[in-house]
């Protein structure tokens, strides 16, 4: 009976344990304070199911909202137009090259990401609009909020890398490791030179707009 019993305990941790957690992962710059638009990727050694989504990287007030997105390859983003004028948005960038012609309103398709990498924005008529497009191979990604928190969702338990990536890095941070379900806080640590995130410039400039 008591070997019965602790069969049955046996299987019940192991329900718990295959199981997939909501998680945090805290994310500073080098002075210790929470880093904000920090991407966070894991990955893992066996294969995961797709994640795919279809993301918003607005314009409004001449400014990109969010400045950081991360999406998993294949996913794709729609660039609404929120503002009175009409923006011309484009990438050079390797991982996806692409315009949107000067449009107001929302553009007719959003924009698919098949390819992994870091995908610089920018607007043609507003040289100073400027955000990001992380691409990730791994379905497990975030950024970070502005009190330098990450938080993925549905985790299943196991070991993974942790990727990470800020627009102001000065060097490519390390890789880092993780066990899933988490045994205490997790804080990684990136070395930026801290800048203004793009706004659309002060007064006599862009009025016109
Ligand atoms: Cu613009």
């Amino acid at each position: 009976m008591l070997k019965e019993s602790s069969h049955l305990w046996a299987w019940l941790c192991f329900l718990f344990a295959s199981s997939a957690q909501a998680i945090e992962i805290k994310i500073q710059a080098q002075d210790g304070l929470p880093l904000e638009d920090a991407v966070v990727e894991l990955v893992s050694a066996s294969p995961q199911t797709e994640r795919l989504t279809t993301l918003s990287v607005a314009q409004k007030d001449l400014t990109f909202v969010p400045f950081v997105t991360a999406v998993q390859k294949g996913s794709a983003i729609e660039f609404p137009n929120q503002d009175k004028t009409r923006h011309h948005v484009y990438s050079f960038s390797p991982a996806k090259v692409f315009e949107l012609k000067l449009y107001a309103g929302k553009p007719e398709a959003p924009v698919r990401f098949e390819k992994s990498g870091i995908v610089a924005l920018g607007c043609n008529i507003h040289d100073y609009m400027q955000a990001y497009v992380y691409v990730g191979d791994s379905p497990f990604l975030a950024v970070t909020n502005s009190q330098g928190v990450a938080n993925l969702l549905d985790i299943p338990d196991g070991q993974y890398q942790v990727k990470l990536w800020h627009p102001w890095q000065q060097s490519d941070p390390a890789i880092g490791q993780v066990s899933i379900p988490l045994s205490g806080e997790v804080v990684f640590k990136i070395d930026v030179l801290r800048q203004q995130k793009p706004t659309k410039p002060k007064k006599g400039f862009g009025n016109s707009y």
